[in-house]
């Protein structure tokens, strides 16, 4: 089958203690399960059956809103789990290193950017870094399952880091305190990924 659902790339309680085991489990086999099994039901008889992901996140205004949130809720949760690692932390490397210096001042500056993004969406959704068609990086955030890669998106680009800020990526630990776990996130992102995503990015530029 074209569409596959991720296995995590670590166990549950590996992301402990910033993001705890339970709500690993939760959101990855019941929340992102979910947004699979029904954007499989969603696209079915549709001209976007068996066309890639990307293609259909790229023409989302054109999907039925059912393929626009489900196949969103596929596409961003896989992305997620890719750019955590229990190793994570620290500071970029590589070329993405230099590109967040020249487009942020500081790494500094570009971690507080993303994390008012993440704190300041309104509701659900979520925060991005993404790569823009001029090679240039930007942070946004979108609402519901939206992302910055969608044809309706208000911040375009080719999103290479996100951070799901719905309350069911954070609630079971931190309740009402979204900005401690936007703090949590920094000590679990896996840059050498987020690194590759943006060089596999520029390769397509
Ligand atoms: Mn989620």
């Amino acid at each position: 089958m074209i569409y596959q659902f991720p296995e995590l790339p670590y166990a549950y309680d590996a992301l402990e203690p910033y993001i705890d085991r339970m709500t690993m489990e939760i959101h990855h086999t019941k929340h992102h399960k979910a947004y699979f099994d029904k954007f499989l039901a969603a696209v079915k008889d549709t001209g976007f059956d068996g066309k890639p992901l990307e293609e259909i996140i790229r023409n989302a205004g054109k999907a039925p809103a059912a393929v626009r949130n489900n196949g969103g809720g596929f596409y961003n949760h896989s992305l997620f789990w890719e750019v955590l690692s229990p190793t994570g932390g620290g500071n970029p490397a590589g070329k993405l290193a230099d590109s967040l210096r020249k487009h942020f001042g500081t790494f500094d500056e570009f971690k507080a950017r993303f994390s008012d993004a993440a704190i300041n969406r309104f509701g659900s959704g979520w925060a991005w870094l993404s790569v823009k068609s001029d090679g240039s990086l930007c942070v946004c955030s979108s609402p519901n399952q939206d992302n910055p890669m969608m044809d309706i998106s208000e911040c375009n680009g080719i999103p290479i880091l996100a951070l799901d800020v719905w309350e069911h990526a954070y609630y079971l630990r931190y309740q009402n305190r979204r900005p401690e776990y936007v703090s949590a996130f920094w000590n679990i992102v896996n840059w050498q990924k987020v690194n590759e995503n943006y060089e596999k990015v520029l390769l397509t530029l």
